[in-house]
């Protein structure tokens, strides 16, 4: 089966950023808004887009997100650009506590594609319950935010006519969850955006924040700043015990650490105000660990 993509409208205004004026007038002029359709390289019949606060730059006219981690060569498996660094460790980063994933994506050094900003954690389940989990990867997100999901991975083709909650975690942000089971649409796809609605938040809890507006639309995106996810609740939350890890490694350059929320591959006081824009929030998504 054949997977289409639609491109977030941001992404053109960041070619006209770039300069590729005359290109992006074209794409605007063929793709009016956000309807493009492209391939995704791996024949995925799950498309998601999804936005780390931490990794856009607040105040900015698009929410486009910046590839440091990837440009330093800090990503896990590549080679650092700074010779005087020791490269991260190959595959995915989420083989350690709490999360205890233990699979077994990876990338090789020089494969990645620039436009990844970093790994994602992706889970399905039938039920807000984590014990209803059926299916789980880790993911790249690119900087337009879409997640590119590992070519060897596929749910279960039993679940093609179930509608699943679809969770996405990150090392230094707040987990979501889609707010109701998402059915794959007439194409056979499982498609969602997190960035055009809020997530799942009962109970006071907090789901994404709204990171701006765009062309009249809330932009919403995963709080920074959840460097301890280790002593989490029964859900997410951001307080003292982030900032504590934050104060160990702050000063720290050239390396890939949870406690780098903006993700520039530095723990400085740029990732303390993401912290302390939003210490006090917490998340009532069971994440099950
Ligand atoms: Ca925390
Ligand atoms: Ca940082």
């Amino acid at each position: 089966m054949t997977t289409v993509y639609e491109k977030p409208t941001w992404q053109y205004i960041a070619l006209f950023k770039k300069g590729y004026l005359l290109v992006a007038i074209l794409l605007l002029i063929c793709f009016a808004n956000k309807n493009t359709q492209a391939q995704l390289p791996n024949g995925s019949t799950i498309e998601l887009y999804v936005v780390l606060e931490g990794a856009t730059t607040p105040g900015a006219s698009n929410f486009a997100m910046r590839t440091d981690l990837n440009a330093r060569g800090l990503l896990p498996g590549q080679t650092p650009i700074n010779p005087l660094v020791p490269p991260t460790p190959p595959g995915q980063p989420y083989n350690i506590p709490p999360w205890n994933y233990n699979g077994n994506e990876t990338m090789i050094t020089d494969a990645w594609a620039p436009t990844v900003v970093d790994w994602l954690l992706v889970s399905f389940r039938t039920d807000v319950d984590p014990s209803t989990e059926v299916a789980k990867t880790a993911a790249f997100l690119t900087d337009g935010a879409l997640v590119i999901f590992p070519a060897n991975f596929a749910l279960d083709a039993s679940y093609d006519n179930t509608p699943l909650y679809i969770v996405i975690e990150h090392r230094s942000h707040i987990g979501i969850m889609s707010p109701t089971p998402v059915s794959r649409n007439a194409g056979g796809i499982l498609h969602y955006d997190f960035y055009s609605q809020d997530s799942f938040h009962p109970g006071g809890g907090s789901g994404q924040k709204v990171l701006g507006t765009f062309l009249g639309n809330d932009i919403y995106g995963m709080f920074a700043g959840n460097f301890n996810q280790l002593v989490d609740g029964l859900g997410y939350d951001i307080n003292a015990t982030d900032k504590v890890l934050w104060s160990a490694d702050n000063g720290i350059y050239d390396n890939y650490l949870p406690t780098d929320a903006n993700l520039d591959g530095n723990i400085d006081g740029q990732d303390k105000i993401l912290w302390s824009r939003n210490n006090g929030i917490f998340s009532n998504l069971p994440h099950g660990y």
